[in-house]
């Protein structure tokens, strides 16, 4: 039996495409079913639903062998014993520096002022203020960051953006982007090994249905 993690939501809905395309169905609809297992048409592949953060801490430790997972969540997660054959290309987003519209942060940068930033990505803030020389304080948040620069709690946020909405109907700016975002696909060291052939059948699979859509890896 294969096991892939995957999460609600955006990942579970832009792999089902590509699933699709390999010629696997997944049989239940996480929006309606309570399930965290689902079975597929393959009957030694089935999903399980997990936090999206938690996909490559599931991956780790072998309670999937496989996963999808956004790259944020696998820089922060560190990506250790994951094997990572391929960037599936969904899910796409860009991780940026935003501040509130009347926050001149040219100047604090300049200045060489303690920025304040509020995150849910402390280790790509970290390192990206860090290349860049600018002294920050971390204040690690796990929602709702747009709300950190309007209450006072920051002076900037580290966040995803995608079509920028979000930021917008809160007065946010974004100011600089620290990297594209999309979402991979993480394998177990161990079980790649263990389940050599029914796991290469699948990565291959993916990486055929990336072929079939050619406008996504423009
Ligand atoms: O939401 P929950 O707390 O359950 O978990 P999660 O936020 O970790 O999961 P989910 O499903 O929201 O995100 C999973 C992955 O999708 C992320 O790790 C990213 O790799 C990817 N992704 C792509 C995004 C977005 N696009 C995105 N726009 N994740 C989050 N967003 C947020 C963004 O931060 C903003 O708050 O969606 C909001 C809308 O964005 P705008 O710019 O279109 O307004
Ligand atoms: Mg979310």
């Amino acid at each position: 039996m294969i096991t892939l993690a995957l999460s609600k939501g955006r990942i579970f809905d832009e792999t089902l495409p590509l699933l699709r395309a390999a010629g696997i169905e997944v049989l239940e609809d996480p929006e309606t079913s309570r399930k965290l297992i689902l079975a597929t048409n393959k009957a030694d592949l089935r999903v399980v639903l997990v936090r999206a953060t938690d996909v490559p801490t599931y991956v780790e430790y072998g309670g999937a062998d496989l996963g999808i997972t956004g790259r944020d969540t696998l820089i922060e997660h560190g990506g250790q014993g994951l094997y990572q054959p391929l960037d599936l290309d969904i899910a796409r987003c860009r991780i940026s520096v935003a501040v509130r519209k009347d926050f001149d942060y040219a100047s604090a940068v300049r200045q060489g002022s303690r920025l304040r930033v509020a995150t849910k990505y402390v280790a790509i803030a970290r390192d990206f203020f860090a290349t860049k020389g600018v002294h920050v304080d971390l204040i690690k948040l796990y929602g709702s960051m747009e709300l950190a620069p309007l209450t006072g709690l920051a002076d900037a946020i580290v966040d995803l953006v995608s079509t920028g909405n979000t930021l917008k109907a809160n007065d946010l700016v974004e100011v600089e982007t620290i990297m594209d975002i999309s979402a991979r696909l993480v394998v177990n060291q161990a079980a790649l090994k263990l389940k050599q052939a029914a796991l290469r059948q699948t990565i291959d699979g993916f990486a055929a249905a990336l072929r079939q859509a050619p406008d996504r890896n423009s």
